[in-house]
């Protein structure tokens, strides 16, 4: 118990003072569901300092992050409010670690969503679709983790952009979509990496927070997770995204 409460309060100063730490499990002994009381705790810190729970974001959804991180289960991380970047915005250098960037498509939920619920009903409790870029930041050096650090480390959340919300009634199964950097484009890709449906992502999302007895609420965001493998970014560029048939986000990486 005490290790938990340890490590949660040594990986969210970490966060909040974007320095980065040792791995807490190099040899991956720890429990999964260790790893999350952790996570938990450690954003329970966050919102004893004022940050508010605005949702979920799921990793590991799609063959290309599994790949480039080398692990293959889905895991899940807690959003706040205090990760959000505005669209079009900027975000400061000093905030992170080692920044990346990845595609993927975001959910608003106007219902909430508890436990084992099926892609239609999930779809019916959605508000709208965005297009949205996560900005990943592992605390741990080098970016180099096990299943149980990174699970800790909530997932190596730190930043969102979502762009236009829009109308969910339509096929969003397999569209294309491009992650540029100052214009150039760096990663093509398609909604269909996340699980072959980004549904399927927030059908997972309700499980495993309903089993977290944290279930999703109406209001909330869920990002289904990186459709290609994440880019580095540097001080001074500006990241964006174009979704076939959904539109564009983007953001400044300040200094
Ligand atoms: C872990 C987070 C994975 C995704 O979209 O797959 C993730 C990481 O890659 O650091 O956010
Ligand atoms: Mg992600």
């Amino acid at each position: 118990m005490s290790n938990i409460t340890e490590f949660a309060r040594l990986l969210d100063e970490a966060a909040r003072t974007a320095t980065e730490v040792d791995q807490i499990d190099p040899k991956s002994e720890m429990s999964l569901e260790d790893a999350y009381r952790v996570q938990q705790a450690s954003i329970a810190r966050r919102l004893e300092r004022g940050e508010k729970r605005v949702g979920v974001k799921m990793g590991f959804t799609s063959r290309a992050k599994m790949v480039q991180m080398g692990l293959s289960d889905v895991i899940w991380g807690r959003l706040t409010d205090g990760m959000r970047v505005e669209e079009g915005g900027k975000t400061s250098f000093s905030r992170y670690v080692h920044p990346r960037a990845e595609p993927e498509i975001a959910f608003v939920l106007k219902k909430p969503l508890d436990g084992a619920v099926t892609a239609v009903e999930a779809l019916a409790a959605v508000e709208a679709v965005a297009p949205a870029i996560e900005i990943i930041d592992s605390r741990y050096k080098d970016f180099k983790f096990t299943l149980p650090d990174v699970i800790a480390d909530n997932a190596s959340s730190s930043g969102f952009v979502i762009g236009p919300w829009c109308d969910p009634h339509q096929d969003f199964a397999n569209l294309g979509l491009t992650l540029s950097i100052d214009g150039r484009v760096v990663q093509v890709g398609s909604t269909a990496a996340i699980l072959a449906h980004p549904l399927r992502s927030l059908v997972a999302a309700a499980r495993l927070s309903a089993a977290a007895g944290e279930p999703l609420q109406a209001g909330w965001v869920v990002m289904a997770g990186g459709a290609t493998a994440a880019e580095w970014i540097k001080p001074g560029q500006y990241v964006s995204l174009e979704m076939e048939g959904l539109g564009g986000c983007g953001f400044h990486m300040g200094e």
